[in-house]
């Protein structure tokens, strides 16, 4: 039952023990309590910094503050008909760039080295990225929206394409919104990168937690040379723009799991333990070979008072990493 017709139950007073016998069948009610936030209209300009640098570890990253970069990049979310001047600072002493997907951007914010829009080392260039609502062409054509779930990588480091830039971490993702789409309560980014989760060691994760209820995003992203099966346990999403039904007729079709790519991307909410409960939720790559070596995180949801049911920190990676026996995250 949702929290819609819980609610309304509840409102029109009748049937107050099957009420009660219904909640008490479901793990843990979840669901907002209040009307889910809305995205505004956007056409605002933005002035972001964003630093290129390596980490302790050799990796590379990008970050909105000096000595703050991290793996995956900062998200950068934008409403459409927003602008952004992302000004890029190369502090590595090798040329490297920021390459975007999805946005409208001139040549000269391509960030490729075919068209010299790349940053040399030491230096800043500016990038402009701009978005746009959707709209009737002058020709009666359609033309479609930013709104997206998409991403950046840097196209210069390693190759003349970029390849070792973001082997050692140079991503991150854009999230551009539609006036009206549902806000979620936080935003996680993975990337699939190769046979690695967000560039850490096999079996160790991400893990990203929630309280029952909290509505979570998810933006995911493929980097790499291996095609994957992108899988996530106790939550389902609809596999279109936004990853949520607009309402009982949308044909979407509602999954579970779904393949992707070098360089795809799409994102999706989900109620965190809605109808299901807390729990160590595995979510992982489906290839079975993958998962076996470590393509595997967990979406930890916390019951209100903060517990995990069945959950031990301690097995986590450790069991897995031994090739082991039993660990919760190896179905
Ligand atoms: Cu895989």
């Amino acid at each position: 039952m949702d929290r819609r017709s819980f609610n309304r139950r509840v409102l029109l007073g009748g049937a107050t023990v099957a009420t009660s016998l219904s909640l008490a069948s479901v793990p843990e009610a979840a669901g907002a309590a209040s009307p889910a936030r809305t995205a505004p209209a956007g056409g605002e300009v933005r002035h972001l910094k964003l630093y290129i640098e390596k980490l302790a570890d050799g990796q590379l990253g990008y970050g909105f503050e000096k000595g703050k970069a991290s793996i995956p990049g900062p998200l950068i979310e934008l409403n459409e008909g927003d602008t952004a001047h992302i000004e890029v600072e190369n502090t590595l002493d090798i040329p490297a760039s920021l390459h975007v997907h999805g946005l409208d951007y001139e040549i000269t914010s391509d960030g490729t080295k075919l068209n010299r829009s790349h940053v040399e080392p030491g230096a800043t260039r500016t990038y402009t990225w701009r978005t746009h609502a959707p709209g009737r062409r002058a020709d009666g054509t359609w033309r479609a929206g930013s709104a997206g779930y998409w991403h950046y990588h840097d196209h210069v480091v390693g190759t003349e394409h970029g390849t070792g830039g973001i082997r050692k971490g140079l991503y991150g993702p854009v999230v551009v919104r539609r006036k009206g789409d549902v806000l979620p309560d936080r935003t996680h980014t993975i990337v699939f990168n190769d046979m690695l989760i967000n560039n850490k060691p096999a079996h160790s994760g991400p893990d990203f937690e929630a309280t029952v209820g909290d509505r979570v995003e998810f933006v995911v992203i493929t980097h790499g040379e291996y095609y994957h099966t992108f899988h996530m346990h106790g939550h389902r999403w609809a596999d279109n723009r936004t990853g949520l039904l607009t309402g009982p007729d949308d044909p979407s079709q509602v999954v579970d799991n779904k393949i992707v790519g070098p360089a795809d991307s799409f994102g999706f909410q989900v109620i965190a333990g809605e109808g299901v409960g807390a729990g160590a939720w595995m979510y992982h790559c489906h290839v079975q070979s993958h998962s076996d070596m470590g393509m595997v995180g967990l979406f930890l949801v916390r019951k209100k008072d903060g517990t995990i049911p069945g959950y031990d920190p301690h097995d986590h990676g450790q069991g897995a990493s031994t090739g082991g026996t039993g660990t919760a995250h190896e179905h």
